[in-house]
C-alpha cells in the first residue's frame, strides 16, 4: 500500500516536470519516513526495519499455522490505523477477582485464520470478555517510548486530589524475561508502566513487536519460540518450518524503525479557525487527559534525546465510563479503562482507513464527533461540554483535531 502510494507521487512529480522543478512529495500528507536527525548508518537499520514491516509471510517462511494477517503494514497501512476488516480480537474471563487470560485456552487473543490443512481458532464458550482492538498508527512512538516514568507520574491523580474529577492511573505491567529497562523506566515492585496498546499492555516496543510476531502472526523469534496453538485440533500442530522464524536482527530492525518513525506533521496550523478550535479544546477539558506536550530525556539515539513533542496523550488510564467497558482487561487495569490514544495523525487516519474515520478502540465511531460524544465516566464532563458548544465551535475543534 505504502509502496502504490510512493508510485503514485513520484508519477504525479513526473507529470508535472514540463515547466517547473519537481516538488517534493508533501511530507506533511504521509506518515511513513524517518525522524530528523538520523545517521546514516541508523537510516540503514531504519530502512531495513521498514522492510521487515511489509514483510508478507507465508506457511514456507512460518506463518500460522494459525494467524490474523499475514504482515505488519496489513493491519498497519501507511503506519497509520487499520481497517476494521483488519480488526483483532482478545479474550478472558473473571475468575474470582482476577482477569484470566485463558492461556490453556487459546487467550489471550484469537487466531481468526489458519494454513491450508489447520483449523482457525474460535473463542471458547466460557469467555466472558471479549473484544475487538482496531489497529493504532505507530508513528512518533519512540518519543512515547522515552518518556520517564516519573513524568508520566507527575500526571497521574489516582485519588483525584485536585477534584477534577479526572484520575489518571498508570497500567503496571509485569515484564517478560527479555525485558531490559531503560533509563527512563523504574520499577514498581518487578513491575513497570506500560504504554503500547489500547490498555497500555505493552512496556516498550521490543515487547509489542514480539508479541505482534507471535500474536498477530504465528511468527517465533528467540525471544519467544512458541507458536499459538488451537486447543480444539485434536492433534497439536508443530509447524514445519525452525524456529526462530524471525531472526534477532530483524526483530531488532523493526523495534529500531517504530522508534524512528516520524511523528505526524500538523497541516494548517496558522488557519485562524483551526487556533480557535485549540483554544476550546482546551477550554473545555480534553486536554486533561490529551496532553498537549511530553518530553524525552538522555537517549542512545541522539535524534530521540531531549526533545520536546506534541502526542495529546499522557499515556495513562481513564475510567470511559459503561458504554466502553468491554468486559476484557490487561495489567492492572479495570475493564472500563483505557489509555488516552494519541491525537496526532488524527487528520489523515481516513487516508489509511479506506476515506473514512474508524475510531476508538474497535472503530465503532465513524467521525471525529462520534468519537467524542461517546466519551463516558471521567470524561463524560469534557464531551458534555463539547455537545454543548455552538455548532460553530464545534466545528473549529473539529478542525484542530483534522490538522494534528
Ligand atoms: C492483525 C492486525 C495486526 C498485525 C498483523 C500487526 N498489528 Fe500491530 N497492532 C494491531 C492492534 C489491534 C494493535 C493494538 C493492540 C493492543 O491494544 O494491544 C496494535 C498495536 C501495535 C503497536 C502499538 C502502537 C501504540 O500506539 O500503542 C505497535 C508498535 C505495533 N502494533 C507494531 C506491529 C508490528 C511491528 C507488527 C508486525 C510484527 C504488527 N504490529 C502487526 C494490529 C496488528
Ligand atoms: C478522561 C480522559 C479523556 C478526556 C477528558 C478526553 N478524552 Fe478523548 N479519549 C480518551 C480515551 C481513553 C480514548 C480512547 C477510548 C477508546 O478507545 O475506547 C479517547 C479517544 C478520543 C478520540 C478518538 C481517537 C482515536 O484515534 O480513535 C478522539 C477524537 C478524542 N478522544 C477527542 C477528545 C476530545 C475532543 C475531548 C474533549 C471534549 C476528549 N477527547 C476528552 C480519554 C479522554
Ligand atoms: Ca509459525
Ligand atoms: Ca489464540
Ligand atoms: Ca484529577
Amino acid at each position: 500500500m505504502k509502496k502504490i502510494l510512493w508510485y503514485t507521487l513520484v508519477a504525479l512529480i513526473f507529470q508535472s516536470c514540463d515547466e517547473i522543478m519537481p516538488k517534493a512529495p508533501a511530507e506533511n500528507e504521509v506518515l511513513d519516513g524517518p525522524i530528523d536527525g538520523l545517521s546514516a548508518a541508523q537510516t540503514r537499520t531504519f530502512i531495513a526495519g521498514d522492510e521487515a514491516f511489509a514483510e508478507v509471510f507465508t506457511p514456507d517462511t512460518g506463518l500460522g499455522p494459525y494467524f490474523v494477517i499475514s504482515s505488519c503494514i496489513a493491519c498497519h497501512p501507511g503506519d497509520g490505523k487499520g481497517h476494521p476488516s483488519s480488526a483483532l480480537v482478545r479474550f478472558g474471563r473473571f475468575d474470582g477477582g482476577n482477569f484470566d487470560h485463558m492461556l490453556g485456552m487459546g487467550g489471550p487473543q484469537l487466531q481468526n485464520r489458519a494454513i491450508p490443512g489447520f483449523e482457525p481458532e474460535s473463542i471458547p464458550v466460557s469467555a466472558t470478555g471479549i473484544t475487538t482492538f482496531l489497529a493504532p498508527a505507530v508513528t512518533g512512538l519512540g518519543l512515547l517510548e522515552a518518556v520517564s516514568d516519573s513524568d508520566l507520574l507527575a500526571n497521574a491523580d489516582p485519588d483525584d486530589a485536585d477534584g477534577d474529577g479526572i484520575s489518571g492511573v498508570p497500567n503496571y505491567i509485569t515484564p517478560p524475561e527479555f525485558f531490559t529497562p531503560g533509563s527512563y523506566h523504574t520499577a514498581n515492585n518487578g513491575r513497570y508502566i506500560g504504554r503500547f496498546g489500547k490498555k497500555a499492555g505493552a512496556i516498550d516496543l521490543l515487547m509489542q513487536t514480539v508479541g505482534a510476531y507471535k500474536q498477530d502472526m504465528g511468527i517465533t523469534s528467540e525471544f519467544d519460540s512458541e507458536d499459538p496453538i488451537n486447543y480444539n485440533e485434536a492433534d497439536i500442530p508443530i509447524s514445519q518450518v525452525d524456529d526462530p522464524e524471525v531472526s534477532t536482527a530483524t526483530v531488532n530492525q523493526v523495534v529500531f524503525y517504530l522508534s524512528t518513525l516520524k511523528p505526524p506533521v500538523r497541516r494548517n496550523q496558522n488557519d485562524n479557525q483551526v487556533q480557535q478550535g485549540e483554544m476550546l479544546f482546551e477550554q473545555i477539558g480534553c486536554t486533561s487527559c490529551h496532553l498537549p506536550t511530553l518530553r524525552t530525556g538522555d537517549h542512545a539515539v541522539e535524534a530521540l534525546a531531549n526533545k520536546v513533542f506534541h502526542p495529546y496523550t499522557d499515556l495513562l488510564m481513564h475510567d470511559m465510563g459503561p458504554g466502553l467497558d468491554d468486559g476484557y482487561t490487561e495489567g492492572t487495569a479495570t475493564t472500563s479503562e483505557w489509555k488516552t490514544p494519541a491525537l496526532w495523525g488524527l487528520g489523515l487516519s481516513p487516508d489509511a482507513q479506506g476515506g473514512n474515520y474508524f475510531l476508538l478502540h474497535d472503530g465503532r465511531a465513524g467521525s471525529i464527533e462520534e468519537a467524542i460524544i461517546l466519551h463516558g465516566g471521567e470524561a463524560e464532563q469534557a464531551a458534555t461540554q463539547f455537545s454543548v458548544l455552538s455548532n460553530q465551535d464545534k466545528e473549529f475543534v473539529i478542525k484542530f483535531l483534522e490538522s494534528l
